[in-house]
């Protein structure tokens, strides 16, 4: 169960961020439009039953939006990230002061260790470790250092190899129910076995970043397949219109911390 979530509005130099994987090719993202997706998001996570922090805009930071990458959360504790990329760097400290009001035991990811949130992926008391262009081994290493203490397993999974993905997490999601949802490229992956698999077919993959949200899964919109595919293994989607963070390499959790 999540009671409460930190969001950061998205500022008007948005467009300006990164897009290491889809290289812009998606368009530039419509600002507006952009800014109702994000009130749209909020909504769903208040209709989840959530309480959230909004932050401000911080146009310092153009992919500040993408809050899941500076922090990694626990019941128990919080680690600050080190981001993989030098110009998203200075976004955990602007994020401290608003994830340290819940959360008494912090600790952070120091050089040469790199990580984003987005590469991590927790599925109840394992969690899956992306090693990314982004998360190095050594920030692999001293968040498993950290899990372990919180008393959670975890596993690396390279994906350094993978084009079509930013981030772990851009390629699959742990719904509760010992299922996971698997991009197809990574479904057959042996760190995944023993889960029930809802595998995402490659013209879908997208959706494949997906939220359990309570009793909802929130899932971008334009996806039927794995629509129809979470109802059918007794889930209830909450479609999001998520195009413009999309364009930005952005998936649907990487709009939140959620705790
Ligand atoms: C970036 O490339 O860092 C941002 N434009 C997108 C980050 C998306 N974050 C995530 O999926 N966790």
């Amino acid at each position: 169960m999540f009671t409460r979530a930190i969001v950061r509005k998205p500022g008007e130099n948005f467009a300006e961020g990164l897009t290491d994987v889809s290289l812009g090719q998606l368009g530039r993202p419509d600002f507006a439009k952009a800014l109702g997706q994000h009130e749209a998001y909020c909504k769903a996570l208040e209709a989840c039953g959530l309480e959230l922090t909004v932050l401000e805009k911080d146009l310092q930071y153009p992919d500040s939006t993408f809050v899941e990458d500076a922090a990694v959360l626990v019941p128990t504790a919080a680690m600050f990230t080190r981001p993989g990329h030098a110009s998203r760097e200075g976004e955990v400290a602007r994020i401290k002061d608003a994830v340290k009001r819940f959360f008494a035991k912090c600790a952070e990811i120091t050089s040469p260790g790199t990580l984003d949130g987005g590469d991590i992926c927790e599925a109840e008391h394992h969690v899956f470790i992306g090693v990314s262009h982004r998360t190095n081994e050594e920030g692999a290493r001293q968040l498993a250092a950290f899990l372990a203490q919180e008393g959670y397993t975890s596993c690396p999974v390279d994906i350094r190899h993978m084009t079509s993905i930013l981030h772990l997490k851009s390629g699959i999601a742990y719904l509760g129910e010992n299922t996971l949802v698997l991009m197809e490229e990574m479904a057959d992956r042996p760190e995944f076995k023993g889960y029930r698999v809802i595998r995402v077919a490659e013209a879908e993959s997208y959706a494949a970043n997906c939220v359990r949200v309570n009793d909802r899964v929130l899932m971008p919109a334009g996806f039927p397949g794995l629509e129809r595919d979470l109802k059918a293994n007794g889930f209830k989607p909450l479609v999001l219109d998520m195009s413009e963070y999309r364009k930005m390499d952005g998936g649907l959790s990487c709009l939140s911390l959620r705790f």
